[in-house]
């Protein structure tokens, strides 16, 4: 293919309900679309980077700057492109994993389109549908956390993540436990909020037979997770830690995880994330489908993505009325705790142009 032009669009979409994390409160999506236009027709895909650098350093603005200041006239130089020639074509570029996800998965898009595949079958899923688990923020008391898990296990949740952070992990997760039995998959996210010296109030975990903890310490510090690995028995799992295939497999030959979260926006795209689930099975080792409150665009890619074999834990795949009101694609519904993979060409969903209008807030083209 031969890339002619490429649409930045931002839009500002509400969520439901504020999203709090260890790293800051989410009320808004601040989405950027990245459309591909190609002599073989066009592409789509969402970028998955945050408006602020609070869960990694990519933030939407800066990630639109480097895709038109450095990855775009990267790709126009491009002789052949496909999905494939996408992240060796960008190599020059250091780190910038979302924008080039972003990018590298619209390529994917109008590559697939063109072929009438399903990114699905290109990347090697072997299921129909997805089991889901929803990730529950830091709620204002443990009475609101209740109701609000108690709203999800009756919507059909499969699983039930609670994000943590020192002084709100014990409590909260004892009365999870104590209202919900001992039967409910039940794991917790960090995001990076503990250290050396608050590690015993992850130890203090212990007793609730968590299914993982996710990422306890900073994103660099593997040695610390190591050592917490071999303390507990409650499983570690790493998320911002793990940025490509190589890391996933030191990060488990020195013991730092035993379970990896694949985002594909964190790792560079879903191509990078297949290695990653490669490695991962060939090492024994389980992985899951994150999220990024992405909207049903890139939902249906980590629907494709969460299809594949070793995708044996229960992911962050949840429903659009779990973040929207209004989903920029039709929106996925909860069926049986699980939701549909997407069958149709390329990522398999398509824009519902109306709501994307209503929503952007800027549009920039970009031309060789
Ligand atoms: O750490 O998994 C995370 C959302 C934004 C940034 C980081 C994370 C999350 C979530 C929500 O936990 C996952 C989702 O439902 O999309
Ligand atoms: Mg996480």
């Amino acid at each position: 293919m031969k890339l002619e032009a490429v649409e930045l669009r931002r839009l500002d979409v509400p969520l439901v309900r504020p999203f709090r994390t260890s790293f800051g409160v989410q009320t808004h999506r601040d989405v950027l679309l990245v459309r591909v236009l190609t002599d073989e027709g066009e592409g789509w895909s969402e970028c998955v980077a945050l408006a602020d650098p609070v869960y990694s350093s990519e933030y939407v603005a800066g990630a639109q700057a480097v895709l038109t200041g450095h990855l775009l006239p990267r790709l126009f130089a491009a002789a052949d492109l496909t999905g494939r020639s996408v992240a060796p074509a960008l190599a020059g570029v250091i780190g910038h994993r979302m924008a080039k996800a972003a990018v590298e998965t619209a390529v994917l898009d109008a590559e697939l389109r063109s072929y009438g595949i399903s990114l699905a079958r290109y990347l090697g899923a072997e299921r129909s549908h997805v089991e889901c688990g929803v990730s529950v923020g830091i709620a204002s008391s443990v009475d609101a956390l209740l109701a609000e898990v108690q709203s999800y296990v009756d919507q059909g949740y499969r699983r039930i993540k609670l994000k943590i952070q020192p002084g709100w992990d014990v409590e909260p997760v004892r009365a999870v436990r104590e209202a919900f039995g001992p039967d409910l998959p039940l794991q917790v996210d960090a995001n990076t909020a503990y250290d050396a010296a608050t590690m015993p109030r992850l130890h203090a975990l212990e007793e609730f037979g968590l299914l993982l903890i996710e990422q306890p310490f900073v994103e660099e510090d593997l040695h610390q997770h190591a050592v917490l690995s071999r303390q507990m028995r409650t499983p570690v799992c790493l998320d911002e830690s793990i940025v490509s295939a190589a890391v996933a497999a030191d990060a488990i030959n020195r013991g730092a995880c035993s379970i990896v979260n694949v985002k594909a926006g964190r790792v560079g795209g879903y191509l990078e994330s297949v290695r990653i689930h490669d490695v991962c099975a060939a090492l024994g080792v389980p992985v899951w489908c994150g999220g990024m409150l992405e909207t049903g665009l890139g939902r249906a890619a980590n629907l494709a993505l969460a299809a594949l074999p070793n995708f044996r834990l229960v992911g962050d795949t949840s429903a659009s009325d779990r973040y929207f009101a209004e989903d920029l694609t039709e929106p996925f519904v909860l069926v049986d705790g699980r939701l549909p993979v997407p069958t149709g060409p390329g990522v398999g969903v398509d824009l519902r142009r109306d709501v994307v209008t209503a929503m952007t807030q800027s549009t920039e083209t970009v031309r060789p």
